[in-house]
């Protein structure tokens, strides 16, 4: 008996110790004999430097069996597709010069309002500086009811209006919205908070929603990115934002929006009296938007808005002393839906995104895609 568990054991170690050296000598043979995925992006990537100087076969490394038929005609296959892609670039440009947007009136109006605070001097005097380099492609309207701020806003060429409908102090959306609307001629109007910092790509991705969906009745809206205390050298250029952004950004959650485009159509009049900078309302407007079937586009990939971070922190919607829970109230005492995860910027059923010759396109966000809690079922 003993004798027979010795060879058992002999032969069950045998085995295993055979299929060990077999897995190992088929892995040293297929990296002899195969490229290895990082061998073949790396090789692309050379490729696509070298700008047509160098062929594909020529970059890939020796491991890699070139004269594979199979592999020569992927290779082909692969450089007619970059060919006609950069063909097809060529042929939109021409094409997007031609229709670059000339109406005569400006392409948005946006506002916003804050209450002034010695410790976000330095925030509110870049929002006022840096959003000045849009005019006179955009109206831009603080309301507010303080006279040193207005006197400072009209010399960086912004309007002021007064805060009229408020609650405790704290505007009301809806009424800033109407009053634009109504105040100003331009092809969409925004509201965002008064902390973030837009650069050059908000108007190209307007510019393209217009082309693409002029007649909708669109609600564009994204996420923001964080950039901890941003410096006077890195605000004064697109270039050194968009720098600080890739460097030190951090794209927020998705359940929070900071600003809000739309058409002059956009049923203002029936919005709840929802106040600003509180939890709440920046969900159910894009969850209602979304359930009542205007065109919600989510343009975070193509537009950059950096929120200024300050000691303050990220959620300063919810560190308000007053009117925390206004908004949610409001809802829930006019039997409105409370259903916020429809709301969240993954759910808009359309984005943009940049296309392979670097323009902003939209596309319809893939249906696998949405969260369970995208559901319009409660609307
Ligand atoms: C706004 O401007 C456009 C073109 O400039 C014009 O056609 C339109 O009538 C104006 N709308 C209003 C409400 O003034
Ligand atoms: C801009 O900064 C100055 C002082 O540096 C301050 O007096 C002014 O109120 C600031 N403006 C805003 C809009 O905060
Ligand atoms: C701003 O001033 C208007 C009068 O011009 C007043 O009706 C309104 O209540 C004021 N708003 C705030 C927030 O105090
Ligand atoms: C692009 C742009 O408008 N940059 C301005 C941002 O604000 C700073 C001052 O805070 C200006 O110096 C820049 O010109």
């Amino acid at each position: 008996m003993e004798k027979f568990i010795t060879i058992f054991t002999f032969l069950v170690v045998f085995n295993m110790l055979m299929m060990v050296l077999s897995y190992i000598y088929i892995r040293k043979s297929q990296d002899r004999l195969f490229c290895s995925v990082s061998d073949f992006l790396s090789s692309a990537k050379l490729f696509l430097d070298h700008n047509g100087a160098r062929t594909f076969k020529n970059i890939l490394p020796n491991n890699c069996d070139v004269e594979s038929t199979s592999l020569t005609l992927h290779i082909q296959k692969l450089e007619k597709a970059f060919h006609s892609t950069v063909n097809e670039c060529r042929r939109r440009h021409v094409f997007s010069r031609q229709m670059d947007y000339a109406e005569d009136r400006p392409l948005l109006t946006l506002f916003t309002t804050w209450e002034p605070s010695p410790e976000k001097f330095f925030v509110y005097n870049c929002t006022l500086r840096n959003w000045s380099s849009f005019i006179p492609k955009v109206n831009l309207v603080l309301f507010t009811n303080n006279s040193d701020l207005k006197k400072e806003a009209l010399q960086y060429g912004w309007s002021v209006l007064p805060i009229i409908h408020h609650i405790e102090g704290v505007p009301v959306l809806k009424s800033m919205f109407k009053t634009v609307i109504s105040t100003f001629n331009s092809t969409y109007y925004g509201f965002s908070n008064s902390d973030i910092l837009f650069i050059d790509d908000l108007l190209d991705s307007l510019k393209t929603v217009n082309r693409a969906y002029r007649d909708h009745n669109v609600f564009l809206t994204g996420r923001r990115t964080n950039i901890p205390h941003l410096s006077l050298k890195e605000v004064v250029s697109y270039d050194n934002i968009r720098k600080a952004a890739s460097e030190r950004g951090k794209l927020f959650i998705v359940a929070s929006e900071d600003y809000f485009i739309t058409t002059s159509r956009f049923p203002w009049n029936t919005i709840p009296e929802f106040v600003i900078g509180r939890p709440a309302y920046d969900n159910w407007l894009v969850g209602f938007a979304r359930c009542h079937f205007y065109t919600v586009i989510d343009i975070t990939s193509t537009v950059l808005a950096c929120h200024q971070t300050t000691k303050a922190g990220n959620k300063e919607g919810s560190k308000h002393k007053t009117l925390t829970s206004y908004n949610h109230e409001l809802l829930v005492k006019l039997g409105l839906s409370t259903n916020y995860g429809a709301g969240f910027v993954i759910c808009p059923e359309k984005k943009t995104y940049y296309n392979l010759c670097g323009d902003i396109e939209v596309m319809d966000r893939p249906i696998t895609s949405f969260p369970k809690y995208c559901s319009c079922k409660t609307w």
